[in-house]
């Protein structure tokens, strides 16, 4: 095990990378997609099945933990990957984006954010400062700067003047991380569908030095062809030798999309979510265990998969326990949605590392094309 954090860049195909991001806690296969573990755990998973799902890395959330139970007290329990019993990478994202979709009585200035708990009403500060602080508290293995992500759409001055504030905090974010080896900062960059801002962002943050960069601002309302038409240009205006972080994508078809214009990391709670509404994803798009047509069929969710809701159940059985309200229906699925998401990352990097996307890509289309048999 390396004590220092790097990435190293194994092949290209086109646009798309596979590589490996080295951390003291083990090594993230790109393109990486973390399932969201927002309070301390990926819902209805017990971490060692998140982990025989294939997934490298998980996601945590500063605005949730800092609420409940609290960053101290976290750090008091020995951190995050201890109390949580996870003990690969943790991506920690900084807490500006769910102030803003979550909390109440916001109010923002140039130091920072202050708001009231969703939980409960109390108020709070969050500030880069503070952010690099709790994310320090928590034992966060990639840190995310703190930023602030725009809805869209948003006139181009809206979307300006809140990037250069971004801009100011991913400086800030950088000074208060100060120097911790084995631990990474990430900075963020904004600047909604606009490419000059994108460009001007970008060049903001290579001045500032990252450890990785991410791309915010996007699927924040602008559809999957205006994220594209972005992702066309914004991946290639960040240093080539450093990951690069889509954040909060996607459905899959986004996640191939992202892949092939040069994104290495992605997360999403789509998977997880999706598992206890009774949503599948399969190799054959989306199917709803809900509907009648299931009541009957011996069959599993996917014949080809190799996770234990499809080796060990039936399409009737699920369609059965979710309709009972059975605890097991989000956990079967939530089982089979993030397998089956990290079975499309691992087909991504073996098409990348073949030099075959295209048709690997061909082929995910089609095959959804055809639809749930
Ligand atoms: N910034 C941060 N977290 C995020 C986003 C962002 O822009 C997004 C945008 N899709 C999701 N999560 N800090
Ligand atoms: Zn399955």
């Amino acid at each position: 095990m390396t004590e220092t954090f790097s990435f190293t860049l194994n092949a290209t195909d086109g646009a798309a990378r596979t590589g490996v991001i080295h951390t003291p806690r083990g090594d993230i296969r790109t393109p990486a997609f973390m399932p969201v573990g927002t309070a301390a755990t990926v819902k209805a998973m017990m971490p060692e099945s998140v982990a025989a799902t294939g997934a490298d890395i998980l996601l945590g959330n500063t605005y949730h933990l800092m609420l409940r139970p609290t960053a101290e007290r976290i750090a008091n329990l020995g951190g995050l990957h201890r109390f949580m019993n996870w003990n690969k990478p943790i991506l920690t994202d900084s807490g500006g984006f769910q102030v803003m979709s979550l909390s109440d009585l916001r109010k923002m200035s140039e130091e920072g954010v202050t708001f009231a708990s969703h939980v409960d009403g109390s108020r709070h500060f969050l500030s880069p400062e503070r952010s690099m602080e709790i994310q320090r508290l928590l034992g966060s293995d990639i840190v995310m700067a703190f930023d602030e992500c725009p809805a869209l759409p948003a006139t181009d001055e809206a979307v300006a003047r809140s990037m250069r504030m971004s801009m100011r905090w991913a400086q800030r974010s950088r000074d208060a991380f100060g120097d911790r080896p084995g631990h990474a900062l990430f900075g963020i960059m904004q600047g909604g569908t606009n490419r000059e801002l994108r460009e001007e962002s970008a060049e903001a943050l290579r001045q500032i030095g990252f450890d990785g960069y991410a791309v915010g601002g996007l699927a924040v309302g602008e559809g999957q062809e205006l994220m594209f038409s972005t992702l066309d240009y914004a991946p290639g205006f960040l240093p080539e030798d450093k990951p690069r972080y889509l954040m909060g994508v996607g459905k899959p078809d986004d996640i191939v999309g992202a892949v092939e214009r040069g994104i290495d990391m992605m997360d999403c709670v789509l998977p997880s979510r999706s598992g206890r509404t009774g949503q599948a994803w399969t190799r054959r798009g989306q199917v709803n265990i809900k509907n009648a047509r299931h009541m009957d069929d011996p069959r599993p969710l996917d014949e080809h998969c190799s996770c234990p809701a499809c080796r060990n159940y039936s399409r009737a059985y699920l369609h059965h326990v979710f309709k009972a309200q059975e605890i097991l229906s989000a956990m079967l699925l939530t089982w089979h949605n993030l397998h089956y998401y990290q079975e499309l990352m691992q087909g991504l990097r073996d098409a990348i590392a073949a030099g075959r996307l295209n048709e690997f890509v061909a082929q995910f289309h089609a095959l959804r094309a055809e639809g749930d048999i």
